[in-house]
């Protein structure tokens, strides 16, 4: 036993962790890292968000994507990819209609012309009428998704150019998921209606990327049809031909199958898929939710086992793939706390941030290399910007980790100890390189408990200066996880105005101090002098 410690310690540096308290000086926790090789590394987009298909169930609501707001607010998340899906795009049908008069607004409101990337800025009256209108509109939504029962959707030019005109402008690389639910009498896919979609955005030049149909493994219980594996990756064979014959399209990528994470008593679709379907995708997308947003508490996103349970789905699917297709990166297509719009009153809290976190670090340690948060804007409480486009805890968290995280994955190992180690997760990537100089490296933390406790820096980081950024609810206590307001090193964040979003300073803390980690508490730490051999 004290052989295995030692010659983890001669391979790792150590830090440690000691306990404040009554059981301080016996009980301390001890932490083992490795910085002389990076274990993995991620996509640069490895952080990325989604906006749901249902916000285009009713067209006008898509012009809230000309707001200058939530540019400002995408602007700050790049690179990063925009996948525009979900559960509507099987039910969502391109109906071109050059003359598009059906918005409902007035000319008054000066919005003609949507379809010129300089003419998108939507005017602040506009926005605020359909803010009121977007409230009611959530409402019909979650009726249909209790229902199962979708209505077939027409959708114009106006979805893609403001899609289009949306992720162009604030640098997001669009992907827009195709209905693969139109289907031909021997039940493989009509390629038709996307044919024509295809001819319109290569026409106006749109540069994106592809999906075709999501989560088909419940294409039965949403439409009543049922499409196998094998046949579904016939159907992706067949976009990727049909990409071929578009001159913009021969080289863009398509992802896929977006089936919804495995589950116990069901055979799943990926292997059908992927014999038949591998060599047609870019990347195999799958989704994760950890809990059912109607039947969840507060406990649950603090759960360590439930926090794991990433772990468990994400190897079932990568052992998958690599038996078939090695080497094909895995991505989490569309991603969050909880599935059915998400938990209210707690998706779009404080506490969401220990669920949102901790599948970051987990997913690329694991090795997923894209994960896409459900949603950006739009229906739901798992939202990043809520219904008057301010940002939410998450929203914030999303943007601390593009400032201070690289791409690099380094080892990090809890020594388990009887004391609780299990409430605190630590994840330790490369930094940023654009924010800091080669070798620093950031450490992510999160104490899911509400005891605070410190982390005291090996002796031969004690040089090193410690940039930290620990963020926390607005309010004391337990009650402050559900707040929708978040605190950096002790300031409330907010926007500056429309276009500004405020400086996130770190606190800069001098050589030897310990980390503190309040209770309840995402902290990142940057090492700035590590000198991290991994990270060079
Ligand atoms: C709409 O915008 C495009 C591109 O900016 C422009 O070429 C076209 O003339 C505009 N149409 C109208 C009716 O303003
Ligand atoms: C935006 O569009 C322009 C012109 O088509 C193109 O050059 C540029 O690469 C696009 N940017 C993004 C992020 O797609
Ligand atoms: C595919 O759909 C189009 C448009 O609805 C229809 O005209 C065509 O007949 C369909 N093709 C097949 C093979 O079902
Ligand atoms: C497509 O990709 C290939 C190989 O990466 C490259 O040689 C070719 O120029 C690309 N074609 C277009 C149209 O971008
Ligand atoms: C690093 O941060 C900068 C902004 O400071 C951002 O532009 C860049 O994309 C980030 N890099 C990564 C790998 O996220
Ligand atoms: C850094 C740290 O360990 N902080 C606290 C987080 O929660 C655990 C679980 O109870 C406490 O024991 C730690 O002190």
């Amino acid at each position: 036993m004290f052989c295995l410690v030692m010659s983890l310690y001669i391979r790792f540096v150590s830090f440690s962790a000691a306990y404040p308290g009554p059981g301080r000086g016996g009980n301390s926790l001890t932490v083992l890292v490795d910085l002389s090789a990076a274990s993995r590394r991620v996509d640069r987009r490895f952080l990325s968000v989604t906006i749901d298909a249902s916000l285009a169930a009713d067209e006008k609501f898509m012009y809230l994507l000309g707001s200058p707001k939530i540019r400002t607010l995408a602007r700050a998340l790049t690179p990063a990819f925009l996948r525009f899906g979900g559960t509507r795009q099987d039910f969502m049908v391109f109906t071109p209609q050059r003359l598009h008069q059906g918005s409902g607004f007035t000319a008054g409101d000066r919005i003609k012309n949507f379809s010129g990337v300089k003419t998108s800025c939507l005017p602040l009256r506009l926005e605020q009428r359909l803010m009121n209108e977007w409230t009611k509109q959530q409402v019909i939504l979650m009726k249909e998704n209790l229902q199962k029962k979708y209505r077939r959707v027409k959708f114009t030019e106006y979805t893609v150019d403001l899609l289009h005109s949306f992720t162009n402008c604030s640098g997001l690389d669009l992907i827009f998921g195709l209905n693969a639910l139109l289907r031909t009498a021997d039940n493989s896919w009509n390629s038709s209606n996307a044919r024509s979609l295809l001819q319109y955005c290569e026409s106006r030049q749109y540069r994106m990327s592809w999906e075709l149909g999501n989560e088909p493994n419940s294409y039965e219980k949403k439409a009543g049809i049922r499409v196998d594996g094998c046949q579904l990756g016939q159907d992706f064979t067949r976009l990727r031909k049909m990409m071929s014959e578009f001159k913009v399209y021969k080289n863009a990528t398509l992802y896929g199958p977006d089936i919804s994470q495995p589950r116990d008593h069901r055979t799943d679709i990926l292997e059908g898929f992927l014999q038949s379907g591998a060599e047609a995708v870019d990347a195999c997308t799958w989704h994760h939710y950890y809990v059912n947003g109607r039947d969840t508490s507060l406990e649950d996103f603090l759960d360590p086992e439930i926090l794991d349970s990433l772990a468990v789905k994400t190897t079932e699917i990568l052992e998958k793939v690599k038996l078939v297709s090695p080497g094909k990166p895995v991505w989490l297509g569309e991603t969050s706390s909880a599935y059915g719009g998400g938990a209210v009153g707690l998706s779009d809290t404080f506490a969401a941030g220990f669920m949102w976190l901790d599948k970051l670090g987990l997913a690329a340690r694991v090795g997923l290399d894209v994960v896409m948060r459900q949603v950006l804007i739009g229906a739901g409480s798992y939202h990043l910007v809520d219904n008057n486009l301010d940002p939410l805890p998450d929203y914030w968290l999303s943007l601390l980790y593009k400032r201070l995280v690289g791409l690099e994955v380094l080892k990090i190992k809890l020594i388990p100890d009887f004391a609780g180690t299990k409430h605190v997760r630590l994840y330790l990537h490369c930094a940023n390189k654009t924010s800091y100089r080669t070798g620093a490296v950031t450490l992510m933390s999160l104490n899911l408990s509400k005891r605070p406790a410190r982390i005291s820096l090996p002796a031969f980081l004690t040089g090193s200066t410690v940039e930290a950024f620990l963020l926390e609810s607005d309010q004391p206590g337990e009650e402050g996880l559900y707040s929708r307001s978040v605190k950096l090193n002790g300031e409330l964040l907010k926007m500056v105005d429309d276009e500004t979003l405020p400086d996130l300073k770190g606190s800069r803390l001098p050589p030897g101090e310990y980390l503190h980690l309040p209770a309840y508490s995402l902290a990142f730490f940057v090492l700035t002098d590590a000198r991290a051999a991994g990270c060079v």
